[in-house]
């Protein structure tokens, strides 16, 4: 294998010239924002991405936009795709956020993992649909605060995995559990740390979009989230865990690959974000379109490749300090 250590971080990701692909103005009924989109390829080629629209309210829902070729000519929903329902679903009351979707071949269906913003704060609920018109609600499926989660798209030893990110008073890492019918969850284990002191994702880090499955491991773009004197950092990073056991973890990047720099991704509602929740692949399985937030305002779109991602990750990645860690208590240090 050719292992491209020229490659520098700044080079994995190149913007797409039509930046930003979708904003507020396009949609078809009145919306505040648009942004953190999940994202998909359906089976005749159509890109879906179901974004997130922050309405007048403040408050989110999710619509969906279709494009022939995950650019332009988007044809967005007239309404509404999901709305909160908090009188069936008392944890949407604030708002549904951030979708990531999975395509699941054994149930031949969609499943969409978002934030559901509750009294409590926001969690983690489930759904899943067939064609993006109709959804069967799982609920809320991890409690506050918890969010950031999508599914793996097949079982793993007969259960399912979600992985999510929990806040716990030992700081936001990225968790694993599992389940064997989508409803009962557990078996947890923490499985990256988000690092200390100077770090680009120090203290703060959460999954991105859905991990992509390759031959070497499940391939990770997580945030990382830099506290400043002026605000947070959202950037990207890039973690691989172990195919057959994803709770390992064999290497993430000392450096972040991707961060707010363009005009859309460091002016807007909330400044310097790059928030990517889905992606999809060329037909040759390599090109990679990553749909993103920026600065909480817009859907922007960057392209890359797996191959080029992997690579970079196997030349430059560093193992974390240890292996799973049940609670945080042990694994990566301040060193790390
Ligand atoms: C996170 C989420 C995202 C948002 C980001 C930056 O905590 O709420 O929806 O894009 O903050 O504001």
């Amino acid at each position: 294998m050719a292992v491209q250590t020229r490659i520098r971080p700044h080079d994995l990701f190149r913007r797409h010239p039509a930046n930003p692909i979708l904003t507020a103005a396009h949609w078809p009924y009145p919306a505040h924002a648009v942004f953190n989109a999940g994202a998909t390829r359906l089976p005749d080629g159509t890109t879906l991405l179901l974004c997130r629209v922050e309405d007048h309210s403040g408050r989110s829902h999710l619509c969906a936009a279709r494009s022939r070729n995950g650019v332009d000519g988007w044809e967005i929903d007239p309404r509404p795709t999901l709305l909160p329902d908090p009188e069936r679903y008392p944890e949407e009351l604030w708002g549904i956020e951030d979708p990531r979707i999975t395509f699941v071949p054994e149930l031949g269906k969609y499943a969409v993992a978002y934030t559901s913003y509750s009294r409590g704060g926001p969690g983690v609920s489930l759904a899943l649909t067939a064609d993006f018109c109709t959804f069967e609600r799982c609920g809320v499926i991890m409690p506050p605060e918890d969010k950031n989660a999508a599914l793996l798209p097949r079982r793993i030893d007969g259960h399912w995995a979600l992985i999510h990110r929990p806040m716990t008073v030992l700081g936001s890492h990225i968790w694993i559990s599992y389940s064997p019918d989508l409803r009962h969850w557990g078996r947890h284990r923490l499985i990256l740390e988000a690092r200390r002191g100077g770090w680009w994702d120090a203290n703060k880090i959460g999954l991105a979009c859905p991990p992509i499955e390759t031959p070497q491991g499940w391939l990770m773009l997580y945030h990382g989230v830099r506290q400043t004197a002026s605000g947070a950092i959202y950037r990207l990073g890039l973690a691989l865990f172990d195919l057959a056991q994803p709770e390992w973890c064999l290497l993430r990047s000392p450096q972040w690959v991707f961060g707010p720099e363009a005009p859309y991704e460091r002016f807007g509602d909330v400044g310097n974000v790059v928030f990517p929740c889905g992606y999809t692949l060329d037909p040759d399985g390599d090109g990679l379109n990553l749909y993103y937030g920026g600065a909480d305002t817009c859907v922007a779109l960057a392209r890359s490749s797996v191959r080029m991602l992997l690579d970079w990750l196997l030349a430059h990645g560093v193992p974390p300090q240890a292996g799973p860690a049940f609670d945080g208590t042990s694994g990566t240090t301040e060193a790390n």
